[in-house]
């Protein structure tokens, strides 16, 4: 890579005290995708400083202005590049059938001799960053170590913001051989030779072809979920695609919710949620906005724990009205991924605040007109940013025990079908509630947007192992506790004939969290239907939204013909797993169709 960092930090040796399984496994990917230099990152602000410095020389980052948006840049990853590539994820166990029907599977072998001769010589003329991590607080016995190797400064500059970096990642290591390994090469960035293969059993992920979100920032989607599912499984905890935050009440009891949506479907709005006015009290505290590892304690509750430490969060849609806290957030410090850049030296999206800017350069780099065909940022721009920076940030968020969760939500994007919310009727039905999410696909993700898919658990891009055994895994982790969190399915994407959400979202959302609150406190009314609990009308606080009569019947209704289609394609889902799924769901479904029978009559 042209311009690297200066030549003293090229200079950087590997800690004494690694085990020599560290050094050995670093002096083998050298060997194999022959790098220039090897840079040993400490996670130090001049290290950071001087990654940035680098790539302002080459042209990977482009400045912004230093007094609007100060210490910021812009990168442009490659267009063919500016999202997850599901279809090129892989998981590598040795037995296909442990992969499941949910995932692509490629054989250990199959992948060692595919992505070999791709990483040969692939970091020739380039610097091969060797970056330690930490997953979780510092001094958890929840958090655990990672190192990715990787060709790209775009990247190692990002796990700066996203995960505990560097030294304080050695340090927790000491001279234990148990870490996460993760290789990394941009390769020729070309789709055709961009693979993601993880190896559970091996604790190991290859990654090469891509520079871009979770299929290059591994400690993310690649360790905390796939790799971490995997574990969690094998030693009996949780590691999830939610969101965590605590709720205030207006006394000041704060009570913890963790939260399942899909890619793009408002976990980190969630998270940092502003009550309206009409809210007075209530406060909502960000302790995670996209993953959660959720150990039961001794005292039976599920404690949670944000493994990373920045936010790679969507930028459309981000403003001052929907999310004041994430724009505080960023205004500093911060890494924007494929927005458009407005004259003045500050970045732009679809759906800030304000008229859009007269012109403006968009994701591509080339000039923009409001009207013009084309959206200025990319749908899946993104940026990357500290979570310390957020005025919400809880205070709990470098606790090492993690927080104990209340409730835990599933939900997703459903035009129709899915009421605003309902409780389900125990741990077990919560499961198949989760289990059977739908949600409308989104530009997270390449491939088509908007059509419904089955998504379980916000899962379906994510779990490491057969989901069969991940559903057998949730129904016996919540068996074992009488203070298990209570399951709750939430859908803020309802739209009416126009086109429009009939429900206004966003800080109005809190209308709903309280009444999970209350539920959870035993202390808001309810009615039973076929599919769960919904709130009566007066249950859920409605004052002063203005909803027609007709929206308020659609949210809070179950639509019996609707749900009875919705069968039909729960069992196709299900049926994909054979007999490995595990009979309570088939029950749940047997019991939802006799209800919705019921319910028809
Ligand atoms: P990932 O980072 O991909 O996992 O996404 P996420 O689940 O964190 O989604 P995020 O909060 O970034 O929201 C994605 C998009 O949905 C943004 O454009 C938001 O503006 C929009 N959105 C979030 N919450 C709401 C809501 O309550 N109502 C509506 N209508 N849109 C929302
Ligand atoms: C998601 O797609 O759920 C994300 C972004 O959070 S990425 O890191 O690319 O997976
Ligand atoms: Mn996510």
């Amino acid at each position: 890579m042209a311009g690297g960092p200066p030549e003293c930090y090229l200079a950087l040796v590997p800690p004494a005290s690694l085990h020599n399984s560290v050094t050995d496994w670093v002096d083998e990917c050298a060997r194999l995708a022959q790098p220039d230099r090897v840079h040993w990152c400490d996670g130090s602000e001049e290290e950071y400083r001087a990654l940035v410095a680098g790539m302002l020389r080459d042209g990977t980052l482009l400045p912004l202005d230093p007094h609007k948006q100060p210490d910021s840049y812009l990168h442009r990853s490659h267009p063919s590049d500016v999202a997850r590539s599901e279809n090129l994820t892989f998981i590598c166990t040795d037995l296909k059938e442990d992969a499941g029907p949910t995932n692509n599977w490629m054989s250990p072998k199959e992948a060692f001799e595919k992505l070999t001769p791709l990483f040969r010589g692939a970091m020739k003329g380039r610097t091969m960053y060797v970056v330690p991590y930490l997953m979780g607080p510092a001094g958890s016995p929840y958090a655990r170590m990672g190192i990715e190797l990787t060709d790209s400064a775009y990247v190692a500059a990002s796990l700066k913001i996203m995960t505990r970096m560097g030294k304080v990642a050695l340090d927790h290591l000491g001279g234990s051989d148990q870490f996460v390994r993760g290789l990394h090469s941009l390769g020729d960035l070309s789709p055709e030779r961009r693979f993601v293969c993880h190896f559970p059993e091996r604790r190991l992920i290859w990654s090469i072809g891509s520079g871009y979100g979770g299929n290059a920032l591994l400690p993310k989607k690649c360790f905390a979920l796939r790799i971490g599912s995997w574990i969690a499984r094998q030693e009996g905890w949780l590691a999830e695609h939610m969101l965590i935050l605590g709720l205030q009440d207006p006394e000041g009891e704060v009570t913890y919710i963790a939260a399942a949506f899909p890619s793009s479907c408002g976990k980190t709005n969630l998270a940092m949620l502003v009550p309206p006015a009409s809210q007075k009290g209530w406060k909502v505290w960000t302790v995670g906005d996209d993953i959660a590892w959720m150990h039961f304690g001794k005292d039976g509750r599920l404690y949670a724990v944000n493994p990373e430490a920045g936010f790679f969060a969507v930028a459309p849609g981000t403003s001052e009205k929907t999310n004041p806290n994430m724009m505080a957030t960023i205004r500093k410090n911060t890494i924007f991924t494929n927005v458009a850049l407005r004259p003045d030296g500050t970045p732009w999206w679809e759906g800030m605040d304000g008229a859009a800017p007269a012109e403006a350069t968009d994701w591509l780099g080339k000039p923009w007109k409001p009207g013009s065909p084309t959206k200025a940022a990319h749908p899946n721009s993104r940026f990357t940013t500290p979570a310390r920076q957020c005025p919400a940030i809880s205070p709990s968020f470098d606790d090492p025990q993690g927080v104990p969760i209340s409730a835990i939500l599933f939900g997703g994007r459903r035009a129709r079908v899915a009421p605003l919310v309902f409780e389900a009727f125990d741990w077990r039905h919560g499961v198949f509630l989760g289990a059977t999410m739908g949600s409308e696909t989104t530009a997270a993700a390449t491939g088509q947007v908007g059509v419904v898919r089955r998504d379980p658990m916000a899962m379906i891009p994510f779990c490491g192992y057969n989901m069969a055994d991940y559903f057998a895994h949730w129904l016996r982790v919540g068996a074992r506790s009488d203070e298990a969190p209570s399951i709750f399915h939430v859908n803020w994407f309802q739209t009416g004939p126009d086109g429009s959400y009939l429900w206004p979202g966003f800080g109005e959302n809190l209308r709903v969290l309280r009444w999970i609150l209350a539920r959870c406190r035993g202390k808001a009314d309810a009615v039973r239907t076929p599919i769960g609990f919904l709130p009566t009308r007066e249950a859920l606080d409605l004052g002063g939204l203005n909803l027609p009569e007709s929206s308020v019947q659609r949210l809070l209704s179950v639509d019996i013909e609707a749900w009875t289609q919705e069968l039909a394609d729960m069992k196709a889902f299900f049926d994909k797993f054979g007999t490995r799924l595990p009979e309570e769901l088939w029950q749940e479904h047997d019991r939802l169709s006799h209800r919705l029978k019921l319910g028809a009559a």
